[in-house]
């Protein structure tokens, strides 16, 4: 099925300007609702057989399920069309000012209904073997969402002082705590202490509409407080040209749960560019 790979309509001066200087915009209206829908299907699918790499947050016995699962377009041939030929490359060069863009890896994070889990305040690029000023993720909900059933929230600005905080686990189960230990990075500050002087950013979602954020911005998403709304969200991580490979320790090319569902071993140098099977050229098409 061939669907439009053209945005709505252009990214405005005045969005880029936002997600400069703020770290986060929400660009409305930018999807076909086609996109949307096929993608709703693609999801019942992953949800009933998630990926090897795969974590279910919401401990067993609770109510609710919060799922993250990691790229998934390797097995699943509609979220490949999304990150590739939907209009999300072309939205990803536009912001980025990019000449070529190179896909990352996309990410399912849903929570259903009744789900307490939060995902705790963090920033992306402490997870990621990489530096550069043209690295962004879009944050696709599939359904309307407000606050109530978990949409993101951010800090305001907060990419901008350039620090890198180790990141928590986003569950009590990931058993990540050793690899984050080993970032070697300062924690994050005490978020209650430090919000009091920041101004958080939230938006309800529209399904088309798209949420950008920089790998550096602080962001959280609260549980799923609604008896009945579904929040089907996705993240997709976009580079640009100055995007290239960062050796330094503790990222996810050390998680073993990680690089057995990449086709190609990683076997990059400090300062290379990401391509290949693993990382695909995904502008100009
Ligand atoms: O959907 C969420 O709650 C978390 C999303 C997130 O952390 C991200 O897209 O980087």
């Amino acid at each position: 099925m061939m669907l439009s790979s053209e945005p709505l309509r252009t990214i405005s001066a005045a969005e880029k300007a936002a997600y400069a200087a703020d770290g986060a915009v929400i660009l409305r209206g930018v999807l076909p609702m086609a996109w949307i829908e096929r993608m709703r299907v693609a999801v019942e699918r992953i949800l009933a057989d998630p990926g090897a790499a795969s974590v279910e947050y919401t401990p067993e016995g609770k109510s609710g399920r919060y799922l993250g699962d990691f790229f998934v377009w390797m097995r699943d041939p509609d979220f490949r069309a999304f990150m590739a030929e939907s209009p999300l490359p072309a939205l990803a060069a536009d912001m980025m000012g990019a000449s070529h863009v190179t896909f990352f890896y996309d990410q399912l994070l849903v929570k259903e209904p009744e789900t307490a889990e939060e995902t705790p305040w963090h920033q992306d690029l402490p997870y990621w073997p990489l530096r550069g000023a043209d690295i962004l993720s879009f944050w696709v909900s599939f359904d309307a969402i407000t606050q109530q059933a978990g949409t993101m929230a951010y800090v305001r600005g907060s990419h901008r002082a350039g620090t890198m905080y180790a990141p928590k686990a986003f569950g009590s189960n990931t058993g990540y705590a050793e690899l984050f230990a080993r970032m070697g990075l300062p924690p994050l500050p005490d978020m209650t202490e430090y919000l009091k002087s920041r101004e958080v950013l939230t938006w309800d979602v529209e399904p088309g509409d798209v949420i950008v954020h920089h790998p550096l911005t602080l962001h959280y998403s609260p549980g799923n407080a609604t008896k009945s709304v579904r929040r089907r969200a996705l993240a997709l991580r976009y580079l640009g040209d100055d995007a290239v490979y960062d050796a330094r320790p503790g990222t996810f090319v050390e998680n073993a749960k990680i690089t057995a569902i990449l086709p190609e071993p990683i076997a990059y140098r400090d300062g290379d560019r990401l391509g290949g099977a693993n990382f695909p050229a995904v502008w100009p098409r």
